[in-house]
């Protein structure tokens, strides 16, 4: 079976291993994952969600933050603190910095970021395809009143996420660059032979909704033979953990299991999902999409492998 899921970072690596622990050799899983809070620091381009999937699925993720390398070392940020060099609030370890070294070195070579991303997995052997949602610079961008001089203004997903703590009431996200970027080709392809689409629970707005706002993605995946089948990230009306809260009331959308799927919709009605799995204590009512209650907490794989099954068995397909 070829399962292409749609992922963000922490969340998205996490529901990626209970895909792989519910599979078989002979499956394939490709993930296409979220760009949009890429970002130029110091003169590298750091992908904070592929390099997530790229770790954890390694086995190099800082498990305990979720993001970065394990057993890191901070000199490089010491030395940038000591020279004053903006921005200091977001860390970058000494491991991670030759990550970040590779990856610009081969984007300044021309090369697009789907290969650079495969070169890097070579030495990281994730066991899943990880694909940029574009190939193309598109960053997420939050509306907000300055926390110092009150004035409202646009900053860097990063700086209200890492600065801020997500503390600023977000007035919008805006995808800055889309207009003039595409889907990633390899993305576009995974989701067009699928047998199966997972949305992971991953963030809605700031991961999955990137995603889907990246021109073509939608349309490809109105068009996919495969059924689509989403994870509720909202357990019992709250987030299971990160910063999904902030991010669903600035769009307006109820912070439920109900809220997210109405927000996603159904695919027969133009929105994404033909399902949707909610947690054990959780109903919700998603027109024209089949919803099942099972356990949402992706306490280890083997948890998660549990409800990826759900989700194959609730479309009538068999792992
Ligand atoms: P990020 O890009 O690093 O923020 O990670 P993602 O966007 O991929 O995932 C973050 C989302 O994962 C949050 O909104 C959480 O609610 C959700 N999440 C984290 N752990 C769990 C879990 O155990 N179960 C479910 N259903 N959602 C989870
Ligand atoms: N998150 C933080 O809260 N503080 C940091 O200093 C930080 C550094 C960092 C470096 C590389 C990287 O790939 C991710 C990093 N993150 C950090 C996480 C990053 O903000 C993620 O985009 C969010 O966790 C949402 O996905
Ligand atoms: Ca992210």
């Amino acid at each position: 079976m070829k399962v292409t899921v749609l992922v963000g970072g922490v969340g998205g690596a996490r529901f990626l291993q209970g895909v792989l622990a519910a599979l078989g050799d002979d499956d394939e899983v490709r993930a296409v994952v979220n760009v949009g809070d890429d970002i130029w620091l110091h003169g590298l381009r750091v992908c904070p969600d592929l390099d997530t999937c790229m770790y954890t699925l390694g086995g190099g993720i800082d498990a305990a933050k979720g993001w970065g390398r394990a057993d890191e070392t901070w000199s490089v940020k010491a030395e940038l603190e000591a020279y004053g060099a903006d921005p200091t609030w977001f860390g970058l370890g000494d491991r991670d910095v030759a990550t970040h070294l590779v990856r610009t070195r081969m984007l300044r070579a021309g090369y697009p970021l789907s290969q650079v991303t495969e070169a890097l997995c070579r030495r990281w052997q994730p066991g899943v395809a990880l694909i940029p949602a574009s190939d193309d610079r598109i960053e997420t961008h939050v509306v907000i009143d300055d926390p110092v001089s009150g004035e409202r203004r646009a900053v860097h997903f990063q700086e209200w996420w890492v600065r801020h703590r997500a503390v600023p009431r977000a007035h919008g996200f805006a995808s800055v660059g889309r207009d003039q970027a595409t889907a990633c080709p390899a993305a576009l392809a995974a989701i067009a032979d699928a047998d199966l689409v997972l949305i992971a629970p991953s963030n809605p707005v700031v991961s999955v909704g990137r995603i889907v706002d990246v021109p073509g993605l939608r349309a490809a995946l109105a068009a996919a033979p495969a059924p689509v089948v989403g994870i509720s990230p909202i357990i019992g009306g709250h987030a299971v953990r990160g910063m999904a809260e902030p991010c669903l009331d600035a769009i307006g959308v109820e912070v439920s299991a109900e809220g997210v799927g109405r927000h996603y919709g159904a695919r027969a009605t133009g929105g994404l999902l033909d399902g949707w799995l909610v947690h054990t204590d959780d109903t919700a009512d998603v027109p024209g999409v089949a919803v099942r209650s099972v356990p949402l907490l992706m306490s280890d794989p083997a948890t998660t492998a549990a409800m990826v099954r759900e989700a194959v068995d609730l479309v009538g397909l068999r792992v």
